[in-house]
Formats: structure tokens, C-alpha cells, sequence
């Protein structure tokens, strides 16, 4: 269970929780801490003031390796924001890619999941074809996800936590 909370924190925070993960799995006490901050606490604009200038787009994921739904539809034009929310009994990701990079991304996280900093990227391949991505949300996490207005087209989101990507897709349409 260390590994995947180790990975939302920062590299000075991993040294100084080296121990405490050794022994134990993050209290709400280490929650409250600082040392483990919830993705959806992240220091920025709330929804509801971003929903002032973006199209805001909700996301979940399902049981069974599942996004809901899996059909997302924004303007062109207009910056988007996508909150992710992860309601299933598993960790998961969101990663947007460019138009028609599904199976190249697939296949980077797929060679991905060998490689020592895995873990460390939150299993999201340092590819180009990477718009946007977020941690893997631990169930009931929350991430938000912000873009820039995007070009009319279908740009195809995936999860690459290891084995769920083939299942586990959807495409956001921009009109
Ligand atoms: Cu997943």
C-alpha cells in the first residue's frame, strides 16, 4: 500500500516518510499532517470559479475497468475543465491524449510498467502524445483536471494503471 500513496508525494517528503511507511499506512492523522495531501485539497481555483471560464466535464470511473461515460463532448473555442472522480474499490488515472495516440500511448504505458520510476510517474508515459494527466487517484479521490480550448477532433483518454488501458478508454469529442 506504500508505494502508491509515496507516489503523490513530493521527493523530500518520500526521504522523510521512508520510516513511517515502513511501519504503517498514511492515519488521518498524516493526512492532516500535510504529508499526504488528497489530489482534490491541490491549491488552486475551486470548480465552481473555474466553471466561470471553462466548460466544466464530469468523469468517473465504473466497476470493471471502466470510465462513466465514456463518450465526453465539449465546444472548441473554450478552455475545459474535467473533474474526475473515482468512486470504484481500485487506484486509477485519467490520461488525455491527442487525436489517434490511444494505442501508442497503451503501448508506452505498457513498457512503462517494467521500468524502476513507474511508480514515480504514476504510470503515465513521458510520451508526446500525452495532453494531460493526472495522479492515481487512491477510491474516492478527486483530481481536476484543466485544459486549454482544444482543436475540433476526438482525442481519445485512457487509464495506464498496469493491465487496464485495453478496457478501460473513452473519447473526448471536440466540436
Ligand atoms: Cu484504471
Amino acid at each position: 500500500m506504500s508505494a502508491p500513496f509515496a507516489a503523490k508525494a513530493k521527493p523530500d517528503q518520500l526521504h522523510a516518510l521512508h520510516g513511517l511507511l515502513a511501519s504503517k499506512t498514511p492515519t488521518a492523522e498524516l493526512i492532516a499532517s500535510g504529508l499526504f495531501p488528497p489530489a482534490e485539497k491541490a491549491k488552486g481555483p475551486t470548480l465552481e470559479e473555474l466553471a466561470k471560464t471553462h466548460q466544466v466535464l464530469k468523469l468517473s470511473t465504473a466497476p470493471n475497468l471502466q470510465f462513466a461515460p465514456r463518450q465526453l463532448t465539449a465546444k472548441a473555442g473554450a478552455p475545459i475543465v474535467i473533474a474526475f472522480n473515482n468512486p470504484d474499490l481500485m487506484q486509477h488515472n485519467f490520461v488525455l491524449g491527442k487525436p489517434g495516440s490511444l494505442q501508442a500511448i497503451g503501448q508506452a504505458a505498457n513498457a512503462l510498467i517494467p521500468q524502476p520510476d513507474a511508480i514515480k510517474k504514476a504510470y503515465v508515459p513521458s510520451v508526446p502524445q500525452v495532453i494531460a494527466s493526472t495522479a492515481l487517484l487512491n477510491p474516492n479521490d478527486t483530481a481536476i483536471v484543466i485544459l486549454p480550448s482544444l482543436a475540433p477532433g476526438d482525442y481519445p483518454f485512457l487509464c495506464t494503471f498496469p493491465g487496464h488501458w485495453i478496457l478501460m478508454q473513452g473519447v473526448l469529442t471536440i466540436k
